[in-house]
């Protein structure tokens, strides 16, 4: 779809006086306070009410030029958008940050000190949230038909803490402070069914004596960049479908009145805390038929009232993606809606289905791939358990029949029921299957992990349909993730390479690959030089201020941010600061440049060995960093409450990123192309993005260590004993055993065994085999820190070379290979 052209950057028309004159208006006639006495709080919110009615007409705008158009539209399903706070980039997007800036000073406040009010929303877990935003962004500055659904969580990802450098969790109520993003919409409500049961009635199927919950939407404008297209991204709130019973309420029974709406409310209440790892709860079943109920039901009105009430052309104007399995149930209830309110048949209903959906894959880990007990689904939903008998009767006995016929054996394989392996086990609905049978196209989100998707978790399915299964390796915004969280470099690469019209690099990040003849220039690399400099001297006092840690910013600053889990391999890291401190500890004139090791990361509450590794980090980082004798050379910190609003202000200051997981385990990753942009040295393996990484970057300008997933395989077939590697490794001996000692924690001298015996029993995640290489690695990141020039060259390089990773590019592919929208 095109740009209106003769309407572009609307926003852009205000002027700072005029800003200031709307941010004047909101204080007083939205928040009801005095110039006077307003403070960077109201500052805030009053700006965030001028930018959400900028946003608001767009929307408006927006609507009416894609109902004139009729153009497909994408629905964007996902249960998490980690979006990160909104009012500076939104600011970014719109091209008026500079005259918020001027109007903010005029008024005599700061702009930055104003942004920093704002609550960073998190409705996600980590990589697979912050996707969905980025993608969110893109959709938008590429002027895409697109509409994001969700939930919107009261309590967002829990806040961390550390007592005693263990983990605490607590609620983040994040929008009890205050939050102008969302509006509220009765008019588009939504009545959801639960439970019941199914009769026949006149031949068709009635899903009766259900249980009802109202969808209450939020809308929340999304911006894009230079352009005044804004899409809506609507998170569902659950209520209780009956408000109170007044009778019980004039008799004082308050509490007994109001215990549907509670119970109805508890579904939109939380974010379930798991990274990779279903909860497997009734009420996360519940969320997640939720919000798709709410929006397949929004969806189909919004078709109708466009185009009618007939669904021939359904499909023809929508497209659905399930961002993973989360939204999976998605298709039987298509399925329902098709059948039994449109009396479409069972055939055609499968066919416009597998028109309109396309599933993401982002996880080959067994444990993480979602299946649902049969009986569970059957008491909640139990129209929806015979749809999805349906649709795998017809699956296994007319396509898997005619691809393998006779073949029994094949069809318990590809069953979307699992059968128990034990005689009493619970047959299994897998989301996984019932997602690639109910959906057109199938991704994984980086060319590694969708190669492996077709070789060993789908290698039957590729067979059926080779067409089916596609790569769409991942991007992040370069709009948030580089214009907006490091000003000072977009400002270098504006006055290196322009920033007017089709030079502008924020729209089409390849342009970034100009910048690659600048990389051995002196004076390109002071200046580059420079602004990691500010950038590490500014987080250095966030450290100071969160940890009560000084650190140098002419140390290194190597950094691993991400979720805590075994795989991803935090604990790889320990292992090795803590060699590096027993090495100065024998020498402390050693000739090593000062290192910090930074690190971020939330644990699921119930996943004991994450909080392991964290609360041995912790004391690993209180050690050392109060130890004289090593004079400043090492310091460790983990700051507290990882979320986007810290990311922005980490990335910018790296210099060296750490992406070590396990080959094979991380489907992607998208940190890992945030500091690469950024101007961070990876070290890393050769798993999800990072082997196309290396592909851009090339191999001299890339730590890459560690075994390859055939090798990670290989030496599962041979058999590997931790205890070999740990006897044949000195110092990796003697960090096991000091981890295992006690010393770190004498009042709780096991608290880290569990961590030592995930090591030495099994080593599931090849920490141990990996340790040497990944010391090695680090040995060439130190000698490359010896040679300034050397290093730039590379940071440099590294910068210019991710043209590839901008989400817009992501979301080009996903329009040509997927949606056919381009
Ligand atoms: O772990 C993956 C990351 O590798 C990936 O970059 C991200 C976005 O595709 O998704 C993460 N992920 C996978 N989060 N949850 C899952 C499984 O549900």
């Amino acid at each position: 779809m095109s740009v209106n052209k003769t309407e572009q950057y609307a926003a852009k028309k205000l002027d700072s006086e005029q800003l200031a004159e709307n941010i004047k208006r909101h204080l007083q006639q939205s928040l009801g306070v005095d110039q006077e006495e307003a403070g960077p709080a109201e500052y805030w919110e009053a700006l965030s009410l001028v930018v959400r009615e900028l946003g608001l007409d767009l929307i408006r705008k927006t609507r009416h030029k894609e109902r004139d158009e009729k153009a497909r539209r994408v629905y964007y399903l996902s249960l998490e958008f980690l979006v990160g706070r909104l009012l500076g980039n939104n600011l970014h997007n719109l091209g008026i940050y500079h005259q918020a800036e001027e109007a903010m000073a005029n008024l005599g406040v700061n702009l930055t000190d104003v942004l920093e009010h704002e609550t960073d929303p998190a409705l996600g877990n980590g990589g697979l949230g912050r996707l969905a935003a980025c993608f969110m962004d893109s959709l938008t500055t590429l002027d895409l038909p697109a509409f994001g659904y969700g939930i919107n969580y009261r309590f967002g990802l829990f806040k961390q803490g550390f007592a005693g450098g263990k983990q605490t969790e607590s609620p983040d109520a994040w929008r009890e402070e205050s939050c102008p993003w969302g509006i509220e919409r009765p008019k588009r409500k939504q009545r959801i069914k639960l439970y019941g049961r199914v009769t026949e009635r006149a031949g068709k199927a009635a899903w009766e004596d259900t249980q009802e919950i109202l969808g209450m939407p939020w809308d929340v404008p999304v911006t894009g960049y230079g352009t005044d297209t804004v899409n809506t991204l609507r998170l569902w709130e659950s209520r209780a479908a009956e408000g109170f019973d007044l009778s019980s309420f004039d008799e004082g029974r308050y509490h007994e009145s109001r215990s549907g709406e509670i119970q109805a409310e508890n579904v939109s209440q939380v974010l379930y805390p798991n990274d990779n790892h279903p909860a497997g709860k009734e009420l996360r079943l519940i969320q997640q038929y939720f919000f798709v109920a709410c929006s397949i039901a929004d969806l189909i009105a919004r078709y109708k009232r466009e185009n009618g009430d007939n669904l021939d052309g359904f499909a023809e104007k929508v497209a659905i993606q399930l961002n993973d399995t989360h939204p999976a149930i998605a298709v039987p209830e298509l399925m329902r809606i098709l059948m039994d309110e449109e009396d479409i048949v069972f055939t055609k209903a499968l066919s416009i289905c597998r028109e309109v959906f396309a599933y993401t894959n982002h996880t080959l880990l067994p444990e993480a791939l979602e299946k649902w007990p049969q009986n569970l689904i059957t008491k909640v939903l139990p129209r929806h358990m015979q749809i999805i008998h349906m649709i795998n009767y017809h699956f296994l006995h007319t396509e898997v029949e005619a691809q393998w016929p006779g073949d029994n054996n094949m069809k318990r394989r590809l069953s979307i029921i699992e059968e128990p392996e034990r005689p009493g086990g619970q047959q299994m609905v897998r989301m996984a299957y019932l997602s690639v049978v109910g959906s057109h196209k199938v991704n994984g989100v980086a060319a590694l992990h969708s190669s492996l998707v077709k070789s060993s978790l789908f290698p039957e399915f590729n067979e059926m349909w080779p067409d089916k299964l596609v790569n769409v390796t991942n991007g992040v915004t370069p709009r948030r993730w580089v214009d907006y969280c490091n000003p000072e470099l977009a400002s270098l690469i504006d006055e290196t390479i322009g920033k007017d019209g089709e030079a502008d690099w924020r729209k089409d990040l390849t342009r970034l690959d100009a910048i690659n003849a600048y990389a051995d220039d002196p004076a390109f690399q002071k200046k580059f030089a420079a602004i990691k400099r500010n950038n590490k001297v500014r987080f250095a006092a966030v450290v100071k201020e969160l940890c009560n840690v000084e650190i140098s910013p002419d140390a290194i600053f190597d950094v691993q941010i991400k979720r805590l889990h075994e795989y991803k391999r935090q604990q790889l890291n320990l292992l090795h600061i803590m060699a590096l401190y027993r090495r100065l500890l024998e020498n402390p004139d050693l000739d090593v440049p000062q290192r910090v090791f930074i690190f971020g990361a939330k644990a699921a509450p119930g996943y004991k060995v994450a909080k392991t590794i964290i609360h041995a980090i912790n004391r690993v980082a209180e050690r050392v960093n109060n130890d004289r004798r090593i004079k400043d050379k090492l310091k460790v910190v983990f700051l507290p409450n990882y979320r986007v609003s810290l990311a922005e202000k980490i990335i910018p200051a790296a210099d060296v990123s750490e992406q070590i997981s396990t080959a094979g385990f991380e489907a992607s990753g998208t940190g890992n192309m945030k500091f690469a942009l950024n101007g961070a040295l990876t070290v890393g393996t050769l798993d999800g993005a990072n082997v196309e990484i290396a592909e851009e970057v090339g191999d001299d300008n890339i730590f890459i260590f560690g075994l390859t997933v055939e090798e990670v395989a290989e030496l599962r077939h041979r058999g590997y004993n931790p205890e070999d590697v740990y006897n044949s490794n000195a110092e990796l001996k003697a960090v096991i055993d000091w981890l295992a000692s006690g010393d770190l924690c004498p009042e709780e001298p096991d608290a880290f065994r569990p961590l030592v015996d995930s090591l030495l029993g099994g080593d599931y995640f090849l920490t141990l085999v990996d340790y040497q290489a990944y010391s090695d690695a680090h040995d060439k990141i130190v000698e490359t820190w010896k040679k300034p020039e050397l290093w730039w060259k590379t940071a440099i390089t590294n910068s210019a070379s991710m043209g590839k990773f901008s989400s817009d590019r992501s979301i080009t592919d996903y329009a040509k290979t997927i949606w056919n929208m381009a």
